[in-house]
């Protein structure tokens, strides 16, 4: 495993003065190497835009006192050198902060239904996840300094997680009454049916939040549906991966209105993905609470998607068994 980084000395625009020459730019690992990575994703140029004369004369007699100077630190990941990994790697990003680093703000960019993290905090400088849904990722980190700037916000790693995935389903939705995302909200549930599955809520043929790794087909993992998180607050994604689909199956999609928590109507999506691409989808579909959406099938290993979108399958007051 090498070291992949992005370094930030280019993110110093001409609103930051970032030449005073005392700090050098930071070393990046590799860096000779990561032009390949950096095109193939789409990610910034490291062109040398840094200064390195002297900047200005300081006057000591002043009696205001010098800002530090924003000096961007390098994110630092543990990953290969083309900056592809297999799905479920533990990856490791860090950065080695100036003194001048009050927070950093880490975000991501992630594949549809991944929902790979909490948010990490402001404070840390060192982060590990693990992420499983195959794709293309960003790590981002923005820096705040003590006069409260952020000038190295487009800090960037970029990665891509590789498999074999069979099919993904995604669900996220809307709640008009409730646009504030936060710790509540409507609480909707995704469901990946087994053929051998009688009906919704059929344990251990019918997988959702509260059956969510049943062992299905052979001993292993990977004919099993591999869930997410139950999103329980509103918005989602809830996502069901299932690598290896078994042969001459036909699995059903639905969505169960769990819990309305006094917010009404939801809007809900769904979205099919085989081997990475977008097979079907239905768009903001309503729902009230305890409806239960059957949302169609897919079939293996031919990998047809067939969803009812217009109108939906939707029962009313759906008996579940809590
Ligand atoms: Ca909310
Ligand atoms: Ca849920
Ligand atoms: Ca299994
Ligand atoms: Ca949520």
């Amino acid at each position: 495993m090498g070291l992949i980084a992005a370094w930030g000395m280019a993110a110093c625009g001409d609103d930051h003065d970032c030449d005073d020459g005392a700090d050098a730019p930071i070393e990046a690992a590799d860096a000779s190497t990561d032009t390949g990575l950096w095109e193939t994703f789409g990610g910034a140029d490291t062109d040398d835009t840094a200064e390195t004369e002297a900047g200005p004369e300081v006057d000591a007699s002043a009696e205001i006192p010098e800002l530090p100077q924003a000096v961007c630190p390098a994110i630092v990941c543990d990953l290969p050198e083309d900056g592809v990994i297999g799905p479920r790697t533990d990856v490791h990003c860090a950065i080695h902060p100036t003194d001048d680093a009050m927070g950093f703000h880490w975000s991501f960019t992630e594949p549809i239904g991944s929902g790979l993290v909490a948010k990490p905090s402001d404070f840390v400088t060192s982060i590990q996840f693990r992420p499983w849904v195959t794709g293309d990722y960003t790590v981002r980190v923005a820096l705040e300094t003590l006069d409260g700037e952020m000038p190295c916000d487009d800090q960037a790693v970029p990665f891509r997680v590789v498999s074999d995935e069979g099919f993904r389903v995604v669900l996220t939705w809307t709640t008009p009454t409730d646009p504030e995302v936060d710790l509540v909200g409507t609480d909707l549930d995704l469901h990946l049916r087994h053929q051998h599955a009688t009906d919704w809520f059929d344990d251990p043929w019918d997988a959702y939040s509260r059956n969510a790794s049943p062992n299905w087909a052979g001993n292993g993992p990977m004919d099993d549906p591999i869930f997410g998180l139950d999103d329980t607050d509103g918005e989602g994604p809830e996502t069901f991966v299932l690598f290896t689909p078994e042969a001459d199956r036909t699995y059903r999609v639905g969505v169960h209105y769990a819990s309305a928590r006094g917010f009404g109507e939801s809007f809900a999506t769904v979205q099919v993905f085989v081997a990475g691409a977008l097979a079907g989808s239905c768009e903001g579909i309503r729902m009230v609470a305890h409806d239960l959406w059957d949302v169609g099938t897919i079939a293996w290993p031919s990998g047809d998607v067939v969803l009812v979108c217009d109108p939906p399958a939707i029962t009313a007051g759906f008996p579940s068994p809590f």
